[in-house]
């Protein structure tokens, strides 16, 4: 990946050697490049800013030096540029994790009261562009703010981090909630003692201890995110009915067809249903959908498996909204309703769907490969 970093500050940047983009950098994985724009301000004294038309207070980022290194830096097709503003849509791992998948990065850093609106509106002209913000405050200037968005997108590129599973479980990743707190050693510590249960060796309270933290911490600092804005705009989740046939089969095959290109292969069955076989699933299943905007973008279903056993399935969540919380509610919601007889939960999932398996553990479900299910899944299960 490409780096530029545009900035009348570029001493801001030294940290980008000593930081983890600084290593991955010295390995090839980056290409790291900061820029004096200065150096595109033609006049003797390398102005960079003017008043504002219409008065007001402070100065505004002249159009002509961005131009130019624009064009120096052959900004164009291919390329992201990122203007880090606090006027910007607020930056979130779901926006790293885009942003991890371009070319190049070119980060346009302002200062004083912002830059000339043209600039942005000829950089969107020749090339993808991202105002982003890190939160509803006010810097000095974009520079920590590129150096923030930097280290969220750079770990996320393969390669990078040492070890992959520390990108897993931790706030904001996957699961929509934040992490639940962590001990090492010592036992005791200034007279504290680790939880309990962390010492028991039993895998299947530790998870169950681990998720609850993690719901009373989410609930205590951010109760937004217990209610994920696409359940906001009061589009419940609803039993489904005959005539949902039609949208459930379309929103199968999005789903499915994503699980067969992660477990590289065709053999599942959701994925070879038809549409008489979805009615025949409705009628055999307690299935609920939400719905949003008259379009039918989630859904999950629940049956009895024996007397105490809850199985779940078909769990889906349309592909432009994963990762919004969806998956996690509608869990939720299909474990509720399961009959109060119920004792256990039981789920398959790909034995390559690394996503849906973090949900299902960040939810309390454990691996089970003592019960093996159909061909490339793995079963996971949950004490209710
Ligand atoms: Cl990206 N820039 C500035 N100047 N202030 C900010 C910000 C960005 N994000 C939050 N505050």
């Amino acid at each position: 990946m490409r780096l530029d970093y545009l900035t009348i500050f570029p001493d801001f940047f030294a940290p980008l050697e000593l930081s983890l983009p600084g290593k991955a950098a010295a390995s090839g994985l980056l290409d790291v490049r900061v820029h004096d724009l200065r150096q595109w301000a033609t006049d003797r004294h390398h102005t960079v800013d003017d008043t504002p038309y219409g008065g007001g207070a402070g100065m505004v980022m002249k159009p002509e030096p961005w131009g130019e290194a624009f064009g120096a830096l052959g900004v164009g097709a291919g390329t992201t540029v990122v203007f880090t503003t606090p006027s910007g849509e607020p930056f979130d791992q779901r926006l790293a994790a885009e942003l991890s998948g371009r070319e190049r990065l070119v980060f346009a850093c302002g200062r004083y009261e912002g830059i000339d609106q043209r600039v942005i509106d000829h950089a969107r002209e020749i090339a993808e562009v991202r105002e982003i913000s890190l939160g509803d405050y006010v810097l000095n200037g974009g520079e920590v703010a590129a150096l923030a968005v930097t280290e969220a997108v750079v770990r996320l590129l393969p390669g990078f981090m040492g070890n992959a599973d520390s990108l897993v479980e931790e706030s904001h990743a996957e699961g929509g909630l934040l992490e639940y707190p962590v001990y090492t050693k010592p036992r005791t510590w200034q007279g504290r003692e680790v939880p309990e249960v962390l010492l028991s060796g039993d895998h299947g309270r530790v998870a169950a201890w681990r998720a609850e933290e993690a719901r009373r911490r989410t609930a205590l600092r951010r109760p937004d995110l217990l209610h994920p804005s696409v359940l906001d705009d009061g589009s419940p989740i609803v039993r489904a009915v005959p005539a949902d046939a039609g949208e459930i089969l379309t929103l199968q095959r999005a789903c499915w067809l994503q699980e067969a290109l992660a477990n590289d292969t065709l053999d599942i069955p959701a994925l070879q249903e038809s549409l008489d076989d979805v009615r025949a699933g409705l009628a055999e299943w307690d299935t609920w959908v939400v719905r949003r905007a008259g379009r039918l973008v989630a859904a999950a279903r629940g049956k009895l498996e024996d007397a105490t056993t809850w199985d779940i399935g078909r769990v889906m969540v349309a592909p432009d909204l994963q990762g919004s919380g969806l998956g996690r509610v509608l869990l939720e919601h299909i474990q509720a309703v399961a009959p109060e007889q119920v004792t256990s939960y039981q789920l398959f999932t790909g034995a390559a769907s690394a996503r849906n398996q973090r949900l299902y553990k960040k939810a309390g479900f454990r691996l089970r490969p003592d019960l093996p299910g159909p061909p490339h899944t793995v079963t996971l299960t949950k004490r209710r």
